[in-house]
């Protein structure tokens, strides 16, 4: 009997044993780290309705998601880092990569405009049947690979697709005009500017004084202090 609780506990006890690959060195990092890389807020992590990606993550010219699933009505939040390198969240057009995308029956595509500080950017999904496509206007980060996708389909246009015309860009970029924040957008829409707090990142009333995004870090916090706390209490009991 005794003998059968110890080995139960075996497992969890390697579990516990600090790992260095985890809990030491920092993870290897993609290549193309840029050397002026902000202190990057990490988005939260996403929820049922609310996805959340950050622009620029780990100081890299990526999104992180870049290629998301959304339905009708998901809310899609931008979290963008402050520092020295502005990013932008601007809707594009498969066949035209790294150009904003036409206006389509008198409605332009959504576009953040160039941001330099810890802003967040939302969309709202309209029409989840036709996959949606944006990237970063800054000069030369769309060449680099700074785009995303929103359902996009798994063959055809597909976000690597999508990606691999803007890389083929590359330095040819042509640098664009930024007149700042565009609302609007085709499939998903922006009914704001961006601000430093997610307009309706919380899903619940919109004119609360604290930030939806700060609950949802708060709370994933304490779900990871508790699950902390659940397994040292599994350990010892
Ligand atoms: C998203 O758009 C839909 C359709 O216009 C609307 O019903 C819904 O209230 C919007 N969601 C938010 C949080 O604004
Ligand atoms: C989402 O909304 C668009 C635009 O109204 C509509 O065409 C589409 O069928 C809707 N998607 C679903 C799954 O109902
Ligand atoms: C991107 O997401 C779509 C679903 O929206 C999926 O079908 C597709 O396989 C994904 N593409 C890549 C390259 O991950
Ligand atoms: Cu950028």
């Amino acid at each position: 009997m005794f003998k059968a609780v110890a080995l139960a506990l075996l497992p969890l006890l390697a579990v516990a044993s600090p790992n260095p690959q985890i809990y030491g060195a920092p993870p290897p990092g993609p290549a193309t780290t840029s050397s002026a890389a902000a202190a990057a807020p990490s988005a939260p992590p996403s929820t049922a309705g609310q996805i959340n990606i950050d622009v620029g993550a780990g100081g890299n010219f990526v999104f992180s998601p870049a290629n998301v699933t959304a339905s009708n009505g998901t809310l899609i939040t931008f979290f963008f880092p402050g520092g020295a390198i502005p990013h932008s969240v601007t809707q594009g057009d498969f066949n035209n990569p790294c150009q904003p995308i036409a206006s389509v029956n008198g409605q332009n595509g959504f576009d953040s405009g160039l941001q330099m500080t810890g802003v967040q950017f939302t969309l709202n999904v309209t029409n989840d049947q036709e996959p949606i496509y944006f990237f970063c206007k800054s000069p030369t980060h769309c060449g680099l690979g700074m785009v995303g996708s929103i359902n996009a389909p798994s063959s055809g246009n597909t976000f690597d697709a999508w990606q691999a015309a803007a890389v083929k860009i590359g330095s040819s970029e042509q640098t664009l005009q930024d007149n700042g924040p565009v609302t609007g957008g085709i499939g998903a829409i922006a009914t704001a500017a961006p601000a430093a707090t997610a307009t309706s990142a919380s899903g619940s009333s919109g004119s609360s004084g604290s930030s939806g995004a700060l609950q949802m870090s708060a709370s994933g916090a304490l779900a990871v202090a508790l699950g902390v706390l659940s397994g040292a209490m599994m350990l010892f009991a």
